[in-house]
């Protein structure tokens, strides 16, 4: 599949499509999108494609059929950076695609944002259309094993998990999307209280983990992954960047490493589109920071 080319529809079998609030048969070739049922339908429809979803799924597991992900957002790290970790350590076949005329086709999507995921099975052509970056992770951190074995570890990693998601978003409403006459002071309180702040409690509950450089039990979680995604973003802020060291924070750096240590992570952070999109995520953020 090309990198650039977004999926499109073909709904010629109407049985499937009755029933699909986020489900849409898919055959990836065009650049249009998929025709968007999500926010278009009636709750028994929804719960009727829910339902088959999971059917869905556990055909899935007990068929063996291939699966694809693909996943729609800007050629930025932002609000796809995460997923498109998990989709990589998670060995599945994936790629990044990008709008290619996002004016024409933000209103065919669910909710006119990204990131949006699709999960086509290949021999059914079913497709899953998944928008809200939290939805997606999650739903992903289910299926991949990044979410706990039990409910405690689940409960522990959605702490750490949603935490780290904050203090992220607080960058990018509180600093970055900040007015021109605030940036400077909103960028002071970040750098002096909030990223501390975070540093302190995660630095805390890391030091205390049986295993060093995870957060709970020994297996890669969606908190892992998404801190070390807040790390390199922080380590990318100048004013943060004293922040953080290997003295200063042992542990925060132990997660970083230890994830380093996966291969299909080492492969996508060094492979040609990772680097693609860091240079597009530098251009953008330079305009951003004014
Ligand atoms: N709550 C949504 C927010 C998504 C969002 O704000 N996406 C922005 C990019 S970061 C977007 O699609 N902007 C394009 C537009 O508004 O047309 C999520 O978490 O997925």
């Amino acid at each position: 599949m090309s990198e650039t080319t977004a999926p499109t529809s073909d709904t010629s079998n109407p049985s499937q499509t009755s029933t699909a609030a986020v489900i849409t048969q898919v055959v990836v070739a065009s650049s249009s999108l998929p025709p968007s049922t999500f926010t278009s339908t009636s709750t028994p429809e929804l719960a009727a494609a829910a339902a088959a979803t999971l059917q869905v799924q556990v055909q899935v597991q007990e068929a063996q059929e291939e699966v694809v992900y693909q996943i729609l957002y800007f050629k930025l790290h932002g609000m796809a950076a995460t997923t498109r970790v998990m989709l990589a350590l998670s060995g599945a076949r994936w790629e990044s695609i990008y709008p290619q005329d996002w004016t024409n086709e933000k209103h065919k999507t669910p909710f006119g944002l990204m990131p949006i995921l699709y999960e086509t099975h290949t021999s059914s052509g079913l497709t899953l259309e998944i928008p809200e970056s939290e939805a997606i992770e999650r739903y992903l951190a289910r299926k991949f094993g990044f979410w706990g074995k039990d409910a405690w570890e689940e409960t522990a990693i959605h702490v750490f998990y949603c935490s780290s998601k904050s203090i992220l978003s607080l960058y990018v409403n509180k600093v970055l999307l900040a007015f021109p006459d605030t940036k400077a002071r909103e960028l002071a309180k970040f750098v002096e209280k909030d990223v501390p702040g975070w540093i302190v409690q995660h630095e805390k509950w890391l030091g205390r983990s049986q295993t060093p450089g995870f957060y709970v039990g020994s297996q890669i979680s969606i908190a892992d992954i998404h801190s070390v995604v807040c790390l390199d973003r922080f380590l990318t802020i100048s004013e943060c960047k004293n922040l953080f060291s290997r003295e200063k924070t042992p542990n925060l750096f132990k997660l970083k490493h230890n994830l380093e240590s996966y291969p299909r992570y080492t492969a996508w952070m060094t492979s040609p589109e990772f680097e693609a999109i860091n240079i597009s995520t530098r251009q953008r953020l330079a305009v951003l920071k004014g």
